[in-house]
């Protein structure tokens, strides 16, 4: 259980996302983020979002992660209704053709509503886009990510050595 407040908000459309969502919960208990997680359907709750979206930021989330898949409005709508940072994740899910509608109903937003669109099935960057997010304005956080960053570039240059080392 976790004790603070959350900051950092992740909702799907389905518990059929929750296996592709996890990762993005998991990167931000890696980085020691406060966060809270919903089921929050655009179609099935429009009420429930609204609800959602609107009460964010009152109650201290200061970013929003929003996945759905197939027609996937929730990112989308939920961007309409707040003036946080919503990070959309497409999900492949079982409604989708081949995930191309749940990535395109997510990135072509029209002008004036933004959602940072990451790739298909990606909440693990999500969760990072938002650690970056909140580490913008957070010196201790910005920390983190800059070691998190160089531990991923010396795993880069540890595989190169190996692939290069003579058998
Ligand atoms: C979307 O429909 C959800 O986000 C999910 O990706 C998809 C399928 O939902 P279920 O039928 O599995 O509940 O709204």
């Amino acid at each position: 259980m976790q004790q603070e407040k959350p900051i950092a908000g992740i909702i799907m459309g389905s518990s059929s996302d929750l296996p592709v969502m996890q990762a993005a919960a998991d990167v931000l208990q890696q980085f020691g983020i406060p966060w809270e997680i919903d089921i929050v359907s655009a179609h099935r709750t429009p009420l429930r979002m609204v609800q959602y979206a609107q009460s964010a930021y009152e109650r201290g989330i200061r970013v929003i992660i929003a996945g759905a898949g197939g027609a996937a409005h929730l990112p989308g709508m939920t961007a309409s209704l707040t003036a946080l940072p919503v990070i959309g994740v497409p999900v492949k899910s079982s409604n989708s053709i081949d995930g191309w509608d749940s990535v395109l109903s997510i990135l072509q937003m029209p002008n004036g509503v933004p959602v940072a669109t990451v790739a298909l099935n990606a909440a693990k960057n999500a969760g990072l886009l938002a650690v970056q997010i909140l580490a913008a304005n957070n010196p201790a956080l910005y920390e983190k990510m800059l070691h998190y960053k160089a531990q991923q570039a010396a795993l880069v240059e540890e595989q190169a050595q190996l692939l290069h080392r003579k058998p």
